[in-house]
């Protein structure tokens, strides 16, 4: 069975989905897109014989979509993901899931009322090589209990949109699902200091800012974002156990010998760094579809539950003080 896909949003992230889904991805064909940008709909549509559609709506209701790819703004999400579920479509939605709990709630909701999972969050980092091999060594005992995790999420720049809370709910929360995943544990508390700002910021903008977590289990994690670094983009993860430690392995590139220099190149954007990743990801979606059982990716309660820390580190960045969660226990239709 081919899957056809409909995609909402067709930006950065939904352009790249839609060549992956269409070139790089067996068993799906993009049949139709939307955005509120008509032209950008239409240049999206244009390279994979796709049409366009006026509203994301159209998009769920259309009757040759089997799946729907959510790819638009953040604050958008929710809708159409209740919408697919409303259709008891199967939904792929890039993270955030939403930017309110309540809203994440809703959809939490509306997954209980359908009666099966329908709802992956785009957290592509739990299909990346390296972040698997740490979940193998952590999960088999292989550095004992974790006590400690550092991290670190740098990105060269930022566009005048990005603003302070969005440290938090568009880039610190891939180390949020991410640390929950690996570490099998829910996240209990935040704080979020804030060092001296760099000058090549946008004026608005706190960067960089250090997030510090508590887990459940007590274990604590330090992750600095930076997202006005300069130099590049760079992911990192170090978790310290009683027995040992493991950390993310570098990307590998060519070393260079020149001009008395050694030098390798760094990596300058999340296409580049997570490319692999997103491949594998839509592709055991798109089999999961295919084969008509619920998707095992990253599911409406991961997305809920990061919802949930963001909202928290929000509050925190704010206040300044340690925020608790106040994270519910997962309910037994997400165990
Ligand atoms: P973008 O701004 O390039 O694209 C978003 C698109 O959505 C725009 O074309 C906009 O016109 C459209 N849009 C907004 N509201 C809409 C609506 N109601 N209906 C239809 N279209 C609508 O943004 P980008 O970078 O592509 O990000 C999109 C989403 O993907 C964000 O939630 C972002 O956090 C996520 N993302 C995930 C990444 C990852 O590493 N997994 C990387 C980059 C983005
Ligand atoms: C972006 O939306 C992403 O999801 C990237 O993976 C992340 O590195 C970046 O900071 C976000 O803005």
């Amino acid at each position: 069975m081919t899957v056809k896909v409909g995609v909402i949003g067709t930006g950065w992230i939904g352009a790249e989905h839609i060549r992956r889904i269409s070139t790089r991805v067996g068993g799906a064909d993009v049949v139709a897109v939307t955005d509120i940008d008509a032209d950008r709909a239409a240049r999206a549509a244009g390279g994979v014989g796709a049409r366009v559609l006026a509203t994301g709506q159209e998009v769920v209701e259309a009757a040759d979509v089997d799946a729907v790819v959510v790819t638009s703004w953040g604050p958008a999400h929710a809708e159409s993901v209740l919408a697919a579920v409303a259709a008891g479509k199967p939904v792929f939605c890039e993270k955030p899931l939403a930017t309110s709990a309540d809203d994440a709630q809703r959809i939490l909701d509306a997954e209980a009322a359908h009666g099966s999972r329908l709802v992956q969050v785009g957290f592509m980092r739990r299909f990346d090589a390296g972040y698997r091999q740490m979940k193998e060594v952590v999960s088999s005992g292989g550095i004992g209990t974790p006590l400690m995790a550092h991290c670190v999420h740098r990105n060269p720049t930022v566009p005048e949109s990005y603003h302070s809370e969005m440290a938090s709910q568009d880039t610190a929360v891939h180390e949020i699902d991410v640390l929950r995943w690996l570490l099998d544990d829910e996240i209990s508390s935040v704080q979020v200091l804030t060092p001296r700002s760099t000058e090549r910021r946008f004026e608005h903008l706190r960067d960089p800012q250090m997030l510090l977590f508590e887990m459940a289990g007590g274990a604590r994690v330090d992750l600095e974002v930076f997202v006005n670094c300069q130099y590049g983009y760079e992911i990192g993860c170090e978790i310290v156990g009683e027995e040992g430690t493991v950390r993310l392995p570098e990307i590998p590139g060519a070393v260079v010998r020149s001009a008395g220099q050694l030098s390798t190149p760094v990596l300058q954007d999340w296409v580049q760094r997570f490319a692999a990743a997103f491949d594998t990801e839509f592709q055991d979606w798109i089999d999961e579809v295919a084969s008509g059982t619920p998707t095992t990716g990253p599911n409406a309660w991961d997305g809920y539950a990061a919802t949930v820390v963001t909202d928290a580190a929000v509050r925190a960045l704010h206040s300044g003080a340690v925020v608790e969660t106040g994270i519910k226990a997962r309910p037994a239709f997400y165990a």
